[in-house]
């Protein structure tokens, strides 16, 4: 069979808009490659506003990813727009399907949704595509004939990635995996991995929670940087997933496992999953930046965000990093319900103190992400304009971390306070650590 893979074209919205593609979509290769090893082909298409319409007639099998919610409007506009053979299966995945099947996949118009990571089901999935009988496939929602909505939970997962096959990275053009001028501030040849999936925490903000918390192991992370090297000669990558240090013991061994390769990387860690030793054997094997979490210097909000940790815990965190010769970038998330003038002054006031010990700063708006605790319990946090209250207005693509200036809570005051605030945090980044990569 023919599969076509279509998944949103995502940009740089921060500080580049459409002249920079953000990095490539490894779950889609990631499932390209299980599609792939069944004995099918396939190829990966992207999706952007304004580019939704393909030609897919030569294709039995049509695929779209809802990768995020800011991105399904876009995917439904495809689903429309596209030329597919009527007889063609519709299939739909990714975390806004897994979040919301039953919508999604009428939204979609689509023949069957998979849940969840799907590379150990795809195959089967495939092999359905005659009688469009999903029955005993784990992880699928489909209509059956008689119109009725079937839903079979989710497999539960081995907590090793490492029967997961490689990204096909082949199926994308080099020049969209390899890039240079993308990994802390360096003009290091680089690219994109991923040595985990999930996120065992559960911040108030976030929906990672929801993914299940997988590693590779050190031998078969190395496989993969061994084969990135030689097939296109990077001296650096850049580890994507939520929250790489979550299992010490995994990092260690991904930290050893690859020591020698002598190349320079980076990854996203929290504050309280990091201490000298961890970050000693981190240094050792090339990694020059982590990305912290910090999200706010005030100890009041870290509590409200359910981050579990606190203004002195980012402090050490940071002097370690430093102490350890790693960059360390901290993420800021302004805005979330109860923030204002007293709070922001906090994160000021403890990025100062930090100083050079900071390499670089990521400021985000709050947003509340479909599937975060926030969103799933909006009353709860006094936030509205969630798809599941009164009023919805449709519009999925406001889920956006960039460039979002929703009035999601509070009176107009409280707004005016976030707004005014969140200004002068800008002002007070952009003025301290210019250079966002
Ligand atoms: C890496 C990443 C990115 C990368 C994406 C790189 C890429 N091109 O894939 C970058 C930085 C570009 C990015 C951008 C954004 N991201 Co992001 N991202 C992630 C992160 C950390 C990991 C995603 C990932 O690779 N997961 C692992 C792979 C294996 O899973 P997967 O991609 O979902 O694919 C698997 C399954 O879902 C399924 N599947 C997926 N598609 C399909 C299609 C079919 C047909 C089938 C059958 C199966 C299937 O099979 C795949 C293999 O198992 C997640 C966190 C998370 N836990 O998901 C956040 C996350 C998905 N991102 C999020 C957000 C908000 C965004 C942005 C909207 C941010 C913004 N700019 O405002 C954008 C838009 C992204 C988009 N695609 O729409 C939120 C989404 C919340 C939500 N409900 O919308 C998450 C959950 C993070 C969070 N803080 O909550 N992101
Ligand atoms: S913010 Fe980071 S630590 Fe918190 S749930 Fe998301 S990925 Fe995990």
């Amino acid at each position: 069979m023919d599969v076509a893979l279509l998944y949103p074209e995502i940009y740089e919205m921060a500080r580049f808009g459409p002249a920079r593609k953000e990095f490539p979509p490894l779950g889609i290769l990631n499932l390209a490659a299980a599609i792939e090893e069944a004995g099918h082909g396939v190829r990966v298409l992207p999706v952007s506003p304004g580019r939704e319409a393909l030609d897919l007639r030569d294709h039995q099998v049509v695929g779209f990813s809802l990768s995020s919610s800011a991105t399904v409007t876009t995917m439904a506009t495809a689903r429309t727009s596209c030329l597919i053979d009527p007889e063609a299966l519709v299939v739909i995945g990714g975390l806004h399907t897994t979040l919301y099947p039953e919508q999604t996949l009428q939204d979609l118009h689509a023949d069957v949704a998979c849940l969840g990571q799907s590379e150990d089901t795809i195959a089967a999935v495939l092999d359905a595509s005659a009688t469009r009988d999903f029955t005993g496939i784990p992880g699928v929602v489909w209509q059956d004939r008689g119109g009725v909505l079937r839903r079979q939970a989710p497999a539960r997962l081995p907590r090793s990635l490492d029967g997961v096959p490689l990204p096909a990275r082949h199926l994308l053009p080099a020049q969209e995996l390899v890039v240079a001028g993308r990994l802390a501030g360096t003009d290091l040849s680089m690219t994109h991995v991923a040595f985990s999936r999930g996120c065992a925490f559960d911040c108030a903000f976030c929906s990672a929670g929801r993914t299940p918390v997988r590693y590779r192991s050190g031998a078969d992370a190395r496989r993969e940087l061994e084969s990135l090297v030689d097939a296109y000669k990077i001296d650096g990558f850049a580890v994507v997933e939520d929250n790489f240090t979550v299992s010490r013991r995994n990092v260690l061994d991904i930290a050893e496992a690859i020591e020698d390769l002598r190349l320079a990387w980076s990854a996203p860690s929290r504050v309280d999953t990091v201490d000298p030793q961890v970050l000693g054997a981190l240094a050792r094997s090339g990694c020059i930046e982590l990305k912290f979490g910090m999200e706010s210097g005030s100890a009041r909000m870290l509590a409200a965000m359910g981050k579990r940790t606190d203004p002195e815990q980012v402090r050490r965190a940071v002097a370690w990093t430093a102490d350890a010769g790693i960059g360390a970038k901290v993420f800021i998330v302004h805005g979330f319900p109860g923030e204002d003038a007293e709070s922001t002054r906090e994160t000021m006031d403890m990025l100062a103190s930090l100083g050079s010990a900071i390499s670089r700063v990521s400021l985000f708006r709050f947003v509340p992400l479909p599937g975060s605790p926030v969103y799933e319990h909006a009353e709860r946090y006094g936030v509205h304009g969630t798809h599941h209250q009164a009023g919805w207005d449709g519009d999925w693509s406001k889920f956006h971390i960039h460039h979002n200036a929703c009035h999601w809570w509070g009176d107009q005051a409280q707004w005016r306070q976030v707004q005014d605030s969140f200004s002068r945090l800008k002002d007070f980044v952009e003025d301290h650590w210019n250079a966002q990569e």
